[in-house]
């Protein structure tokens, strides 16, 4: 069981990596750059179409969040699987699905992933290997061990990634999960978003014992690792001997990232239960992307005039995402009966 104080160490502001050889090429720097930019401007431009009433129904942003699954997601084989809770654009982003289809599903029209009737917790993709957006607590983490199951039973070369809040962790189903996966030593990966807050109950308000959440598995033997969820580097780092661990056979891993929502819970949460201050320090402070921007513009690895070039293109892309998903047509008559189960 390892405890990464390193990476503890650098959250904060205390930071000294930029001295330090950086383990990632440019062109990875760059992409993970961009991924993390067009999560944001998605999230960003999903919030204000919420605010104009073109999105209706749940919507959880990610904001603040994003070197976690862009780190997690570059350390990733073809056919390893994710899925996580109802705060889920950005995963989807991440492993590759259009942002068009994303959010027209937001919208509600039939060129969305679901067909404008899932909505934004409810969005799957087979082909990019994505197993939704899931919008009870924990109800993912089950159904990822139990794709974790089929990876083995299937021989195929593949882990999966089941994302969930701090808040779940509180929940009986997730230590079910965790005595099946160690039992069975399945390929499975456990990554936690300890964001600090479940809804508006802040960790040491939910969680016994103990604010610190990746020794969780210790009680079947799974291994753990707590990371700086806001340095994309870090993240990457830990998640490839995750994922390497998971692959080899030697069963699941859990791994705890330190990180924090900018938003409320949804769309509807004034989040009142925190101080602006409290979140501006940690903008100020730990943002992912200004950090892996200051880096790459220390190393040189992009200038200020490259970075706007990119910001643009970026821009472009959620643009058209947006114009997509008004103009995509609302979903037909027929489709009220369609996809039903009964
Ligand atoms: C079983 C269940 N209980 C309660 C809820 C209501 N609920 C929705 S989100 C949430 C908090 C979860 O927090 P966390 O797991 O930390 O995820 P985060 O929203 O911070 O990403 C709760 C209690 C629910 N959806 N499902
Ligand atoms: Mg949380």
């Amino acid at each position: 069981m390892a405890n990464s104080k390193a990476a503890a160490s650098r959250a904060g502001g205390k930071r000294k990596a930029a001295a330090a050889p950086i383990k990632a090429s440019v062109e990875d720097l760059q992409k993970y750059y961009r991924d993390m930019l067009l999560i944001r401007r998605f999230e960003e431009k999903a919030g204000q179409m919420y605010g104009m009433g073109l999105i209706g129904g749940f919507c959880h942003l990610y904001i603040g969040q994003e070197a976690v699954v862009v780190g997690v997601q570059a350390s990733m084989g073809p056919l390893d699987t994710v899925l996580t809770s109802y705060r889920d654009h950005a995963h989807m982003l991440a492993c590759g699905m259009d942002p068009k289809g994303v959010m027209a599903e937001l919208t509600g029209r039939s060129g969305g992933y679901s067909k404008g009737k899932g909505g934004s917790m409810h969005m799957f993709s087979h082909e990019e290997r994505f197993y939704g957006g899931h919008g009870i607590v924990g109800a993912q983490v089950p159904i990822g061990t139990g794709l974790a199951f089929a990876h083995r039973y299937l021989e195929e070369d593949a882990v999966s990634i089941s994302y969930l809040g701090d808040g779940a962790l509180n929940q009986g189903q997730v230590y079910e999960s965790f005595n099946m996966a160690a039992l069975w030593s399945l390929p499975a990966v456990y990554v936690i978003e300890n964001n600090k807050y479940g809804m508006g109950t802040s960790i040491e308000r939910s969680s016994a014992k103990s604010t610190e959440l990746y020794h969780r598995g210790q009680a079947y033997g799974i291994p753990g690792v707590q990371v700086d969820g806001m340095d994309v580097l870090a993240v990457r780092e830990a998640a490839e001997k995750a994922l390497s661990h998971a692959r080899s056979g030697k069963g699941p891993f859990i791994m705890e990232m330190m990180t924090y929502r900018y938003r409320g819970h949804s769309m509807s949460d004034p989040a009142k239960y925190r101080s602006k201050e409290e979140v501006q320090k940690v903008r100020q402070e730990r943002d992912p992307i200004e950090r892996l921007r200051g880096i790459m513009i220390e190393r040189e690895v992009m200038d200020e005039e490259h970075l706007k070039a990119l910001d643009k293109e970026v821009k472009a892309v959620v643009s058209e995402a947006a114009d997509f998903a008004q103009t995509s047509p609302e979903p037909d008559v027929s489709e009220l009966y369609t996809d039903v189960y009964v």
